[in-house]
Protein backbone atom coordinates (compact mmCIF):
# COMPACT_ATOMS: atom_id res chain seq x y z
CA UNK A 1 0.00 0.00 0.00
CA UNK A 2 1.41 3.49 -0.64
CA UNK A 3 1.13 6.60 0.94
CA UNK A 4 -2.64 7.51 -0.25
CA UNK A 5 -3.55 4.12 1.23
CA UNK A 6 -6.00 3.86 -2.18
CA UNK A 7 -3.67 1.53 -4.15
CA UNK A 8 -4.25 -1.75 -3.68
CA UNK A 9 -2.93 -3.44 -6.54
CA UNK A 10 0.97 -4.06 -6.71
CA UNK A 11 1.87 -3.37 -10.24
CA UNK A 12 0.27 0.04 -10.05
CA UNK A 13 1.57 0.75 -6.52
CA UNK A 14 5.67 -0.03 -8.13
CA UNK A 15 4.65 2.84 -10.63
CA UNK A 16 4.23 5.81 -7.91
CA UNK A 17 6.28 8.62 -8.88
CA UNK A 18 6.34 12.56 -8.60
CA UNK A 19 4.42 14.34 -10.86
CA UNK A 20 7.27 15.65 -12.68
CA UNK A 21 8.29 12.24 -13.62
CA UNK A 22 5.04 11.47 -14.26
CA UNK A 23 5.02 14.58 -17.16
CA UNK A 24 8.36 14.15 -18.08
CA UNK A 25 6.45 11.15 -20.10
CA UNK A 26 4.25 13.03 -22.37
CA UNK A 27 5.84 13.32 -25.54
CA UNK A 28 5.80 17.02 -27.68
CA UNK A 29 2.98 17.25 -30.27
CA UNK A 30 0.96 14.50 -28.27
CA UNK A 31 -2.82 14.24 -27.99
CA UNK A 32 -3.45 13.81 -24.73
CA UNK A 33 -6.94 12.55 -23.15
CA UNK A 34 -7.36 13.79 -19.67
CA UNK A 35 -9.93 13.30 -17.30
CA UNK A 36 -12.12 16.44 -16.17
CA UNK A 37 -15.75 17.42 -16.76
CA UNK A 38 -17.12 21.06 -15.68
CA UNK A 39 -14.66 21.37 -13.05
CA UNK A 40 -14.82 17.76 -11.41
CA UNK A 41 -12.73 14.66 -11.82
CA UNK A 42 -9.46 16.01 -13.54
CA UNK A 43 -6.10 15.73 -13.15
CA UNK A 44 -4.36 18.20 -10.39
CA UNK A 45 -0.66 17.52 -10.23
CA UNK A 46 0.28 16.16 -13.39
CA UNK A 47 -1.13 19.00 -15.60
CA UNK A 48 0.78 21.68 -13.39
CA UNK A 49 3.81 19.55 -13.81
CA UNK A 50 3.66 19.47 -17.36
CA UNK A 51 3.38 23.05 -17.62
CA UNK A 52 6.18 23.95 -16.14
CA UNK A 53 8.13 21.14 -18.28
CA UNK A 54 6.46 23.21 -21.57
CA UNK A 55 7.06 26.63 -20.24
CA UNK A 56 10.94 25.61 -19.40
CA UNK A 57 11.09 24.33 -23.44
CA UNK A 58 9.71 27.60 -24.78
CA UNK A 59 12.46 29.50 -22.64
CA UNK A 60 14.74 27.65 -24.75
CA UNK A 61 13.21 28.24 -27.48
CA UNK A 62 11.62 24.52 -28.15
CA UNK A 63 8.60 24.26 -29.47
CA UNK A 64 6.14 22.21 -27.05
CA UNK A 65 2.18 22.02 -27.80
CA UNK A 66 0.07 19.22 -26.85
CA UNK A 67 -4.06 18.43 -28.41
CA UNK A 68 -6.26 18.59 -24.89
CA UNK A 69 -8.80 16.30 -25.02
CA UNK A 70 -11.31 16.33 -22.20
CA UNK A 71 -14.62 15.10 -21.12
CA UNK A 72 -15.71 19.59 -20.81
CA UNK A 73 -14.77 22.11 -18.85
CA UNK A 74 -11.92 21.46 -15.82
CA UNK A 75 -9.77 24.16 -13.90
CA UNK A 76 -7.56 25.98 -13.18
CA UNK A 77 -4.73 23.49 -12.60
CA UNK A 78 -5.31 21.59 -15.72
CA UNK A 79 -6.64 24.63 -18.61
CA UNK A 80 -4.81 27.74 -16.98
CA UNK A 81 -2.02 26.03 -15.79
CA UNK A 82 -1.29 25.20 -19.93
CA UNK A 83 -3.03 27.67 -20.95
CA UNK A 84 -0.73 30.28 -19.02
CA UNK A 85 2.21 28.80 -21.37
CA UNK A 86 0.53 28.65 -24.40
CA UNK A 87 1.12 24.79 -24.13
CA UNK A 88 -2.51 23.82 -25.52
CA UNK A 89 -2.58 23.53 -29.98
CA UNK A 90 -5.86 22.51 -29.94
CA UNK A 91 -8.70 21.79 -27.58
CA UNK A 92 -11.55 19.98 -27.62
CA UNK A 93 -14.55 19.54 -26.97
CA UNK A 94 -15.84 22.24 -24.39
CA UNK A 95 -14.11 24.78 -22.17
CA UNK A 96 -14.85 27.60 -19.71
CA UNK A 97 -11.75 28.77 -18.74
CA UNK A 98 -10.75 32.50 -19.12
CA UNK A 99 -6.88 32.64 -19.76
CA UNK A 100 -7.82 29.24 -22.36
CA UNK A 101 -10.98 31.72 -23.64
CA UNK A 102 -8.47 34.40 -24.14
CA UNK A 103 -6.08 32.60 -26.65
CA UNK A 104 -8.79 30.64 -28.86
CA UNK A 105 -10.45 34.05 -29.35
CA UNK A 106 -6.86 36.00 -29.84
CA UNK A 107 -6.71 33.18 -32.60
CA UNK A 108 -3.57 31.78 -30.89
CA UNK A 109 -5.61 27.94 -29.87
CA UNK A 110 -7.58 26.00 -32.06
CA UNK A 111 -10.58 24.73 -30.32
CA UNK A 112 -12.83 22.13 -31.68
CA UNK A 113 -16.65 22.61 -30.34
CA UNK A 114 -18.23 19.48 -30.46
CA UNK A 115 -21.44 18.08 -28.92
CA UNK A 116 -20.65 15.94 -26.09
CA UNK A 117 -22.03 12.83 -26.70
CA UNK A 118 -20.27 12.74 -30.02
CA UNK A 119 -16.58 12.72 -28.70
CA UNK A 120 -16.10 9.01 -27.57
CA UNK A 121 -17.84 7.65 -30.52
CA UNK A 122 -15.39 9.98 -33.14
CA UNK A 123 -12.58 8.62 -31.22
CA UNK A 124 -13.74 5.41 -31.23
CA UNK A 125 -14.55 5.90 -35.14
CA UNK A 126 -10.83 7.28 -35.89
CA UNK A 127 -12.30 10.53 -36.58
CA UNK A 128 -10.05 13.06 -33.98
CA UNK A 129 -6.70 11.17 -34.18
CA UNK A 130 -4.64 9.00 -32.17
CA UNK A 131 -4.45 9.09 -28.37
CA UNK A 132 -1.02 9.08 -27.04
CA UNK A 133 -1.53 9.59 -23.53
CA UNK A 134 -4.18 9.38 -21.63
CA UNK A 135 -4.19 11.40 -17.79
CA UNK A 136 -7.12 10.37 -15.64
CA UNK A 137 -8.19 11.09 -11.95
CA UNK A 138 -9.26 8.17 -9.86
CA UNK A 139 -10.46 8.02 -6.35
CA UNK A 140 -8.56 4.45 -5.74
CA UNK A 141 -7.40 1.49 -7.06
CA UNK A 142 -8.50 -2.12 -6.67
CA UNK A 143 -6.64 -5.24 -5.76
CA UNK A 144 -7.39 -6.48 -9.56
CA UNK A 145 -6.10 -3.32 -11.16
CA UNK A 146 -9.45 -1.75 -11.74
CA UNK A 147 -10.19 1.94 -11.15
CA UNK A 148 -12.85 4.17 -8.64
CA UNK A 149 -13.51 6.81 -10.57
CA UNK A 150 -13.41 10.10 -8.62
CA UNK A 151 -16.22 13.39 -9.25
CA UNK A 152 -16.52 13.04 -13.12
CA UNK A 153 -16.31 9.73 -15.64
CA UNK A 154 -16.86 11.81 -18.42
CA UNK A 155 -14.92 10.43 -21.58
CA UNK A 156 -12.11 8.34 -19.15
CA UNK A 157 -13.58 5.13 -20.32
CA UNK A 158 -12.73 5.64 -23.57
CA UNK A 159 -9.03 7.63 -22.94
CA UNK A 160 -7.70 4.73 -20.86
CA UNK A 161 -9.35 2.10 -23.69
CA UNK A 162 -7.33 4.17 -26.68
CA UNK A 163 -4.58 5.52 -25.29
CA UNK A 164 -1.17 3.77 -25.44
CA UNK A 165 0.02 4.88 -22.34
CA UNK A 166 -2.02 6.05 -19.22
CA UNK A 167 -0.85 8.14 -16.36
CA UNK A 168 -3.15 7.71 -13.32
CA UNK A 169 -3.19 10.26 -10.22
CA UNK A 170 -4.84 8.99 -7.65
CA UNK A 171 -6.99 11.37 -5.17
CA UNK A 172 -7.45 10.64 -1.97
CA UNK A 173 -9.49 13.72 -0.94
CA UNK A 174 -12.49 11.77 -1.99
CA UNK A 175 -13.96 9.53 0.33
CA UNK A 176 -14.76 6.45 0.55
CA UNK A 177 -18.36 6.68 -0.41
CA UNK A 178 -17.17 7.32 -3.72
CA UNK A 179 -17.04 3.42 -3.96
CA UNK A 180 -19.47 1.91 -6.00
CA UNK A 181 -21.53 5.58 -6.87
CA UNK A 182 -20.72 4.71 -11.07
CA UNK A 183 -22.33 2.88 -13.52
CA UNK A 184 -19.38 2.35 -16.19
CA UNK A 185 -21.37 0.82 -19.65
CA UNK A 186 -18.94 -1.55 -21.39
CA UNK A 187 -21.60 -2.54 -24.00
CA UNK A 188 -20.93 0.11 -26.70
CA UNK A 189 -20.18 -1.44 -30.40
CA UNK A 190 -19.46 0.09 -33.12
CA UNK A 191 -21.89 0.42 -36.32
CA UNK A 192 -23.24 -2.17 -37.69
CA UNK A 193 -23.02 -4.07 -34.46
CA UNK A 194 -24.81 -1.40 -32.10
CA UNK A 195 -27.57 -2.93 -29.96
CA UNK A 196 -30.35 -0.56 -27.79
CA UNK A 197 -28.68 0.63 -24.70
CA UNK A 198 -31.24 -1.25 -21.66
CA UNK A 199 -31.33 2.00 -19.65
CA UNK A 200 -35.31 2.58 -18.87
CA UNK A 201 -35.46 4.58 -16.00
CA UNK A 202 -32.87 7.47 -14.58
CA UNK A 203 -32.09 5.70 -11.70
CA UNK A 204 -30.97 2.61 -13.93
CA UNK A 205 -27.52 1.02 -13.49
CA UNK A 206 -26.72 -1.42 -16.54
CA UNK A 207 -22.80 -1.23 -16.21
CA UNK A 208 -20.03 -2.01 -13.85
CA UNK A 209 -18.92 0.72 -10.81
CA UNK A 210 -15.24 0.70 -11.83
CA UNK A 211 -13.31 1.26 -14.95
CA UNK A 212 -11.53 -1.76 -16.54
CA UNK A 213 -7.63 -0.78 -17.36
CA UNK A 214 -5.24 -2.58 -18.97
CA UNK A 215 -2.30 -2.30 -16.57
CA UNK A 216 0.34 -3.11 -19.16
CA UNK A 217 -0.52 0.72 -20.42
CA UNK A 218 0.23 2.41 -17.15
CA UNK A 219 3.54 4.45 -17.31
CA UNK A 220 2.68 6.51 -14.02
CA UNK A 221 0.90 6.49 -10.92
CA UNK A 222 0.92 9.79 -9.23
CA UNK A 223 -0.82 10.70 -5.61
CA UNK A 224 -2.82 13.48 -4.82
CA UNK A 225 -4.81 15.12 -2.06
CA UNK A 226 -6.90 18.07 -3.50
CA UNK A 227 -11.12 19.15 -3.91
CA UNK A 228 -12.35 19.94 -7.48
CA UNK A 229 -12.10 23.33 -8.42
CA UNK A 230 -14.62 25.51 -6.44
CA UNK A 231 -17.63 26.04 -8.81
CA UNK A 232 -19.50 28.86 -7.08
CA UNK A 233 -22.70 30.52 -8.27
CA UNK A 234 -24.43 33.86 -8.15
CA UNK A 235 -26.94 33.64 -5.45
CA UNK A 236 -30.27 34.03 -7.16
CA UNK A 237 -31.52 36.91 -7.65
CA UNK A 238 -35.26 38.72 -9.33
CA UNK A 239 -34.29 37.89 -12.49
CA UNK A 240 -33.31 34.25 -12.18
CA UNK A 241 -36.27 33.81 -9.90
CA UNK A 242 -39.01 35.29 -12.33
CA UNK A 243 -37.58 32.75 -15.15
CA UNK A 244 -37.58 30.05 -12.35
CA UNK A 245 -41.53 30.90 -11.54
CA UNK A 246 -42.20 31.18 -15.52
CA UNK A 247 -41.05 27.60 -15.80
CA UNK A 248 -42.74 26.08 -13.22
CA UNK A 249 -46.21 27.98 -14.22
CA UNK A 250 -45.33 26.26 -17.64
CA UNK A 251 -44.80 22.64 -15.89
CA UNK A 252 -48.10 22.97 -14.30
CA UNK A 253 -49.95 23.86 -17.67
CA UNK A 254 -48.55 20.84 -19.13
CA UNK A 255 -49.70 19.01 -15.99
CA UNK A 256 -53.00 20.01 -16.45
CA UNK A 257 -53.48 19.83 -19.77
CA UNK A 258 -52.01 15.73 -19.50
CA UNK A 259 -49.39 16.15 -21.15
CA UNK A 260 -46.64 15.77 -18.38
CA UNK A 261 -47.44 13.43 -14.83
CA UNK A 262 -48.65 15.34 -11.97
CA UNK A 263 -45.79 15.90 -9.28
CA UNK A 264 -43.15 13.98 -10.36
CA UNK A 265 -42.73 15.25 -13.86
CA UNK A 266 -40.59 13.72 -16.27
CA UNK A 267 -36.90 13.39 -16.15
CA UNK A 268 -35.15 16.81 -16.20
CA UNK A 269 -31.48 18.01 -17.37
CA UNK A 270 -30.36 21.26 -16.88
CA UNK A 271 -27.47 23.18 -18.15
CA UNK A 272 -24.41 25.14 -16.52
CA UNK A 273 -24.13 28.15 -15.45
CA UNK A 274 -25.99 30.89 -12.97
CA UNK A 275 -29.57 31.22 -14.75
CA UNK A 276 -29.65 27.40 -14.83
CA UNK A 277 -28.64 26.47 -11.17
CA UNK A 278 -31.21 29.34 -10.40
CA UNK A 279 -34.10 27.48 -12.08
CA UNK A 280 -33.38 24.63 -10.00
CA UNK A 281 -33.39 26.42 -6.79
CA UNK A 282 -37.00 27.57 -7.56
CA UNK A 283 -37.83 23.91 -8.83
CA UNK A 284 -36.99 23.19 -6.06
CA UNK A 285 -39.62 25.71 -3.67
CA UNK A 286 -42.45 24.78 -6.32
CA UNK A 287 -44.92 22.03 -6.03
CA UNK A 288 -43.07 18.90 -7.54
CA UNK A 289 -41.46 15.97 -5.65
CA UNK A 290 -39.90 12.74 -6.18
CA UNK A 291 -38.70 13.84 -9.17
CA UNK A 292 -35.71 12.55 -10.98
CA UNK A 293 -32.62 14.13 -13.51
CA UNK A 294 -31.23 12.69 -16.28
CA UNK A 295 -28.52 14.92 -17.37
CA UNK A 296 -24.64 15.77 -17.43
CA UNK A 297 -24.10 17.99 -14.17
CA UNK A 298 -25.27 17.71 -10.66
CA UNK A 299 -24.33 20.87 -9.30
CA UNK A 300 -25.41 22.64 -6.16
CA UNK A 301 -28.95 23.58 -7.35
CA UNK A 302 -29.64 19.53 -8.00
CA UNK A 303 -28.09 18.64 -4.96
CA UNK A 304 -30.18 20.69 -2.87
CA UNK A 305 -33.27 18.87 -4.47
CA UNK A 306 -31.94 15.30 -3.78
CA UNK A 307 -31.57 16.68 -0.10
CA UNK A 308 -34.90 17.74 0.58
CA UNK A 309 -36.28 15.21 -1.91
CA UNK A 310 -37.69 17.25 -5.03
CA UNK A 311 -35.42 14.43 -6.89
CA UNK A 312 -35.44 11.06 -6.24
CA UNK A 313 -32.73 9.86 -8.71
CA UNK A 314 -30.12 11.84 -10.12
CA UNK A 315 -27.77 10.35 -12.99
CA UNK A 316 -25.14 12.72 -14.14
CA UNK A 317 -21.53 12.34 -15.46
CA UNK A 318 -20.35 14.78 -13.08
CA UNK A 319 -20.60 16.94 -10.00
CA UNK A 320 -19.97 20.62 -10.11
CA UNK A 321 -20.36 22.42 -6.90
CA UNK A 322 -19.13 24.77 -4.87
CA UNK A 323 -16.78 24.12 -2.41
CA UNK A 324 -19.51 24.05 0.52
CA UNK A 325 -21.56 21.78 -1.60
CA UNK A 326 -18.45 19.42 -2.68
CA UNK A 327 -17.74 19.37 1.08
CA UNK A 328 -21.14 18.02 2.13
CA UNK A 329 -21.22 15.69 -0.74
CA UNK A 330 -17.97 14.08 0.47
CA UNK A 331 -18.83 13.65 3.82
CA UNK A 332 -22.09 11.52 2.62
CA UNK A 333 -21.11 9.77 -0.58
CA UNK A 334 -22.26 6.81 0.99
CA UNK A 335 -25.71 7.70 1.39
CA UNK A 336 -25.77 9.60 -2.02
CA UNK A 337 -24.62 6.95 -3.72
CA UNK A 338 -28.16 5.18 -3.45
CA UNK A 339 -29.76 8.12 -5.27
CA UNK A 340 -26.99 9.56 -7.66
CA UNK A 341 -25.18 7.86 -10.72
CA UNK A 342 -22.35 8.90 -12.19
CA UNK A 343 -22.13 7.32 -15.97
CA UNK A 344 -19.94 7.93 -19.50
CA UNK A 345 -20.53 10.95 -20.87
CA UNK A 346 -21.83 9.23 -24.02
CA UNK A 347 -24.61 7.49 -22.02
CA UNK A 348 -25.15 10.41 -19.89
CA UNK A 349 -25.90 12.39 -23.18
CA UNK A 350 -27.02 9.75 -25.77
CA UNK A 351 -29.58 11.15 -27.63
CA UNK A 352 -31.35 7.10 -27.75
CA UNK A 353 -31.85 7.42 -23.82
CA UNK A 354 -32.49 11.09 -23.58
CA UNK A 355 -35.77 10.38 -25.90
CA UNK A 356 -36.64 6.94 -24.47
CA UNK A 357 -36.89 8.74 -20.81
CA UNK A 358 -38.79 11.86 -22.12
CA UNK A 359 -36.46 14.26 -21.07
CA UNK A 360 -37.11 17.60 -19.86
CA UNK A 361 -33.99 20.31 -21.51
CA UNK A 362 -33.63 23.45 -19.65
CA UNK A 363 -30.35 25.20 -21.45
CA UNK A 364 -28.74 29.00 -20.77
CA UNK A 365 -28.16 30.87 -23.86
CA UNK A 366 -26.40 33.67 -25.44
CA UNK A 367 -29.20 35.13 -27.24
CA UNK A 368 -32.19 33.75 -28.90
CA UNK A 369 -33.48 35.19 -32.67
CA UNK A 370 -36.63 35.88 -33.29
CA UNK A 371 -37.58 32.96 -34.95
CA UNK A 372 -36.65 30.51 -32.82
CA UNK A 373 -32.04 30.09 -33.45
CA UNK A 374 -30.38 30.16 -30.55
CA UNK A 375 -27.00 30.80 -30.00
CA UNK A 376 -25.24 29.41 -26.80
CA UNK A 377 -21.85 30.16 -27.64
CA UNK A 378 -20.53 33.24 -29.60
CA UNK A 379 -20.55 36.53 -27.87
CA UNK A 380 -21.20 39.22 -31.25
CA UNK A 381 -20.79 35.78 -33.58
CA UNK A 382 -16.93 35.44 -33.66
CA UNK A 383 -16.09 35.29 -29.74
CA UNK A 384 -16.36 32.01 -28.03
CA UNK A 385 -17.75 31.36 -24.60
CA UNK A 386 -17.70 28.30 -23.54
CA UNK A 387 -19.20 25.40 -26.24
CA UNK A 388 -22.37 24.00 -26.90
CA UNK A 389 -21.80 21.39 -24.75
CA UNK A 390 -24.26 19.00 -23.80
CA UNK A 391 -27.33 21.32 -25.03
CA UNK A 392 -27.78 20.26 -28.19
CA UNK A 393 -27.24 16.32 -27.09
CA UNK A 394 -30.35 16.97 -25.25
CA UNK A 395 -32.60 20.04 -27.40
CA UNK A 396 -32.82 18.09 -30.32
CA UNK A 397 -33.73 14.60 -28.55
CA UNK A 398 -35.84 16.23 -25.31
CA UNK A 399 -39.64 15.61 -25.09
CA UNK A 400 -39.26 19.60 -23.62
CA UNK A 401 -36.66 21.41 -25.03
CA UNK A 402 -36.46 25.21 -22.94
CA UNK A 403 -33.98 27.89 -23.53
CA UNK A 404 -33.07 30.31 -20.78
CA UNK A 405 -31.61 34.16 -20.64
CA UNK A 406 -32.34 36.88 -18.90
CA UNK A 407 -34.06 39.39 -21.57
CA UNK A 408 -30.84 41.51 -21.17
CA UNK A 409 -26.96 41.44 -20.88
CA UNK A 410 -24.47 44.11 -20.12
CA UNK A 411 -26.80 46.05 -17.94
CA UNK A 412 -29.17 46.75 -20.62
CA UNK A 413 -26.57 47.42 -23.25
CA UNK A 414 -27.70 44.64 -25.25
CA UNK A 415 -30.86 42.71 -26.32
CA UNK A 416 -30.78 39.27 -26.06
CA UNK A 417 -33.78 38.89 -28.06
CA UNK A 418 -32.58 39.81 -31.26
CA UNK A 419 -33.61 39.89 -35.16
CA UNK A 420 -31.29 37.50 -36.46
CA UNK A 421 -28.51 35.17 -34.16
CA UNK A 422 -24.82 36.43 -34.65
CA UNK A 423 -24.54 32.44 -34.66
CA UNK A 424 -26.91 29.41 -34.47
CA UNK A 425 -26.10 26.27 -32.36
CA UNK A 426 -29.55 24.74 -31.82
CA UNK A 427 -31.55 25.57 -34.22
CA UNK A 428 -35.42 26.45 -34.54
CA UNK A 429 -36.19 22.72 -35.22
CA UNK A 430 -34.43 21.86 -31.82
CA UNK A 431 -35.99 25.18 -29.59
CA UNK A 432 -39.61 24.32 -28.55
CA UNK A 433 -39.62 26.92 -25.29
CA UNK A 434 -37.94 30.61 -24.53
CA UNK A 435 -38.26 32.10 -21.28
CA UNK A 436 -36.68 34.74 -20.03
CA UNK A 437 -37.65 37.09 -16.78
CA UNK A 438 -40.16 38.94 -19.11
CA UNK A 439 -42.01 35.73 -20.01
CA UNK A 440 -42.20 32.30 -21.70
CA UNK A 441 -42.61 31.95 -25.18
CA UNK A 442 -43.99 28.62 -26.48
CA UNK A 443 -43.05 27.88 -29.39
CA UNK A 444 -44.81 24.31 -30.69
CA UNK A 445 -46.44 24.22 -33.88
CA UNK A 446 -46.21 27.64 -34.61
CA UNK A 447 -45.04 28.43 -37.92
CA UNK A 448 -41.74 31.24 -37.60
CA UNK A 449 -43.47 34.78 -38.55
CA UNK A 450 -45.93 32.90 -35.70
CA UNK A 451 -42.93 32.55 -33.33
CA UNK A 452 -41.80 35.88 -34.39
CA UNK A 453 -44.74 37.83 -32.55
CA UNK A 454 -44.97 35.31 -29.86
CA UNK A 455 -41.30 35.69 -28.45
CA UNK A 456 -40.65 39.46 -29.10
CA UNK A 457 -44.27 39.87 -26.83
CA UNK A 458 -43.40 37.61 -24.12
CA UNK A 459 -39.54 37.08 -23.93
CA UNK A 460 -38.27 40.47 -25.35
CA UNK A 461 -37.16 43.70 -23.01
CA UNK A 462 -39.99 46.54 -23.10
CA UNK A 463 -36.96 48.41 -24.45
CA UNK A 464 -35.89 46.59 -27.77
CA UNK A 465 -39.65 45.28 -28.04
CA UNK A 466 -40.57 48.67 -30.38
CA UNK A 467 -37.68 47.98 -32.54
CA UNK A 468 -38.11 44.18 -33.09
CA UNK A 469 -41.53 44.45 -34.33
CA UNK A 470 -40.37 47.82 -36.60
CA UNK A 471 -38.03 44.97 -37.92
CA UNK A 472 -40.41 42.77 -38.31
CA UNK A 473 -43.60 44.82 -40.19
CA UNK A 474 -40.32 46.06 -42.54
CA UNK A 475 -39.37 42.49 -42.89
CA UNK A 476 -42.78 41.32 -43.21
CA UNK A 477 -42.91 44.92 -45.90
CA UNK A 478 -39.98 44.00 -47.84
CA UNK A 479 -38.32 40.67 -47.26
CA UNK A 480 -37.95 38.36 -50.71
CA UNK A 481 -39.45 35.62 -48.92
CA UNK A 482 -42.42 35.66 -46.29
CA UNK A 483 -41.92 32.18 -44.75
CA UNK A 484 -38.86 33.14 -42.70
CA UNK A 485 -38.86 37.47 -43.40
CA UNK A 486 -35.72 39.31 -42.93
CA UNK A 487 -33.63 42.04 -44.02
CA UNK A 488 -30.40 40.50 -44.50
CA UNK A 489 -28.39 43.87 -45.43
CA UNK A 490 -28.98 45.25 -42.29
CA UNK A 491 -29.72 41.77 -39.71
CA UNK A 492 -26.50 42.27 -38.15
CA UNK A 493 -26.36 46.09 -37.61
CA UNK A 494 -27.82 45.80 -34.08
CA UNK A 495 -25.00 43.34 -33.06
CA UNK A 496 -22.61 45.91 -35.08
CA UNK A 497 -23.90 48.69 -33.29
CA UNK A 498 -22.88 47.30 -29.78
CA UNK A 499 -19.46 46.77 -31.28
CA UNK A 500 -19.48 50.56 -32.50
CA UNK A 501 -20.60 51.80 -28.87
CA UNK A 502 -17.27 49.43 -27.19
CA UNK A 503 -19.13 46.39 -25.59
CA UNK A 504 -16.80 44.16 -26.61
O1 LIG B 1 -20.44 37.53 -19.19
O2 LIG B 1 -19.74 37.60 -16.85
O3 LIG B 1 -18.41 38.72 -18.67
O4 LIG B 1 -20.65 39.63 -17.98
O5 LIG B 1 -22.18 35.74 -20.92
O6 LIG B 1 -23.81 35.00 -18.75
O7 LIG B 1 -25.97 35.57 -17.70
O8 LIG B 1 -24.02 34.84 -16.21
O9 LIG B 1 -25.26 33.26 -17.76
O10 LIG B 1 -23.68 31.78 -16.35
O11 LIG B 1 -26.00 31.11 -17.12
O12 LIG B 1 -24.10 31.29 -18.77
C1 LIG B 1 -24.92 30.46 -22.29
C2 LIG B 1 -22.71 31.11 -21.32
C3 LIG B 1 -24.81 31.29 -19.96
C4 LIG B 1 -23.87 29.02 -20.50
C5 LIG B 1 -24.06 30.47 -21.02
C6 LIG B 1 -22.47 37.12 -21.17
C7 LIG B 1 -22.78 37.67 -19.79
C8 LIG B 1 -21.72 36.96 -18.96
C9 LIG B 1 -22.50 34.53 -18.83
P1 LIG B 1 -19.75 38.45 -18.07
P2 LIG B 1 -24.76 34.73 -17.50
P3 LIG B 1 -24.75 31.82 -17.38
C10 LIG B 1 -25.00 21.40 -20.22
C11 LIG B 1 -25.43 22.42 -21.22
C12 LIG B 1 -23.64 26.45 -23.35
C13 LIG B 1 -23.38 25.05 -22.89
C14 LIG B 1 -24.60 24.36 -22.39
C15 LIG B 1 -23.24 28.10 -21.53
C16 LIG B 1 -21.68 35.58 -19.59
O13 LIG B 1 -25.08 28.50 -20.09
O14 LIG B 1 -22.03 28.05 -21.70
O15 LIG B 1 -25.71 24.80 -22.51
N1 LIG B 1 -24.09 27.34 -22.29
N2 LIG B 1 -24.39 23.20 -21.80
O16 LIG B 1 -22.67 39.07 -19.77
C17 LIG B 1 -23.09 39.35 -24.93
C18 LIG B 1 -25.24 38.46 -24.95
C19 LIG B 1 -24.94 37.80 -23.72
C20 LIG B 1 -23.66 37.97 -23.18
C21 LIG B 1 -24.82 36.63 -21.89
N3 LIG B 1 -26.43 38.34 -25.54
N4 LIG B 1 -24.30 39.21 -25.50
N5 LIG B 1 -22.74 38.74 -23.78
N6 LIG B 1 -23.63 37.23 -22.06
N7 LIG B 1 -25.64 36.97 -22.91
C22 LIG B 1 -23.67 21.54 -19.49
C23 LIG B 1 -22.46 21.22 -20.30
O17 LIG B 1 -22.53 21.16 -21.47
C24 LIG B 1 -21.17 20.94 -19.70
Amino acid sequence: MTASGRILNPLLAARVVSAEEAAALVPPGANVGMSGFTGAGYPKAVPRALARRIGAAHARGEPFRIGLWTGASTGPELDGALAEVEGIESRLPFQSDPAVRKLINGGRMHFVDMHLSHVAQQAWFGFLGRIDTAVVEVAGMLPDGRLIPSSSIGNNKTWLDQADRIILEVNNWFSDGFEGMHDVYYGTRLPPHRMPIPLVAAGDRIGEPYLRCDLSKVVAVVETHQPDRDTAFAAPDEISRAIAGHIIDFLQHEVARGRLPARTLLPIQSGVGNVANAVLAGLNEGPFEGMSAYTEVLQDGMLAMVDKGTLAHASATALSLSHAAAARFNANAAAYRDRIVLRPQEISNHPEVIRRLGTIAMNAMIEADIYGNVNSTHVMGSSIMNGIGGSGDFARNAYLSIFVTPSVAKGGAISCIVPFASHVDNTEHDVQVIVTEQGLADLRGLSPRQRAQVIIAQCAHLDYRPALRDYVARAARTAPGQHTPHLLDEAFSWHMRYLREGHM
